[in-house]
């Protein structure tokens, strides 16, 4: 027996919320995205696109409300389809932010899905939740509870853990 931070097949539940901004849709990267999370290992549990009210953007962008980027941070990422997921496995927040990068792509190292695919921080390309509890509250935000598919999938159980 194991606690859950050290035990993989306890702690494989983790999730994270992942998206694909307007600007990644737009330029044909939807599946090169997906492809580095499903290579990775991580199990797709959620998927749906959707373009996003302002209303709704302000609620998940609700800590940065009083930066003077937030208006143009909405009108952005409300100008188009984004592809909202979740995505679950071990340590699966933390890994998806390195697997992004950092906020400012010219940051990002080379490798990371903003250091191979773009520029600026305003045409970023990808979100991904910073921690476990931010994670836990946009899933809620984005996906109804019927949308998360809580399904067993044995090849990676196997496979992909140890
Ligand atoms: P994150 O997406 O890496 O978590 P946050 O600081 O949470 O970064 O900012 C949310 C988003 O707001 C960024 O991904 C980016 O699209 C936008 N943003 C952040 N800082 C700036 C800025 O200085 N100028 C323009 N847009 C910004
Ligand atoms: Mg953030």
């Amino acid at each position: 027996t194991c606690s859950k931070s050290d035990c993989p097949k306890m702690s494989n539940t983790e999730r994270t919320f992942i998206a694909i901004k307007p600007d990644g849709v737009h330029r044909g990267l939807v599946g090169k995205i997906i492809a580095r999370f499903e290579e990775r290992g991580f199990k797709l549990v959620a998927l749906k696109q959707l373009t996003a009210s302002k209303t709704h953007l302000e609620v998940h962008y609700q800590d940065l409300k009083d930066k003077p980027f937030f208006p143009s941070l909405i009108e952005y990422m409300s100008s188009g389809p984004i592809v909202a997921m979740v995505w679950q496995g071990l340590d699966v927040v933390k890994q998806g932010r390195a697997m992004l990068g950092a906020t400012n792509p010219l940051a990002s190292a080379p490798g990371t899905i903003r250091g191979d695919f773009a520029i600026q921080t305003g045409r970023n390309i990808c979100h991904g939740s910073d921690a476990v509890d931010s994670a836990n509250r946009e899933i809620a935000h984005w996906f109804k509870q019927d949308e998360i598919n809580d399904y067993a999938s044995p090849f990676i159980n196997s496979w992909v853990y140890e």
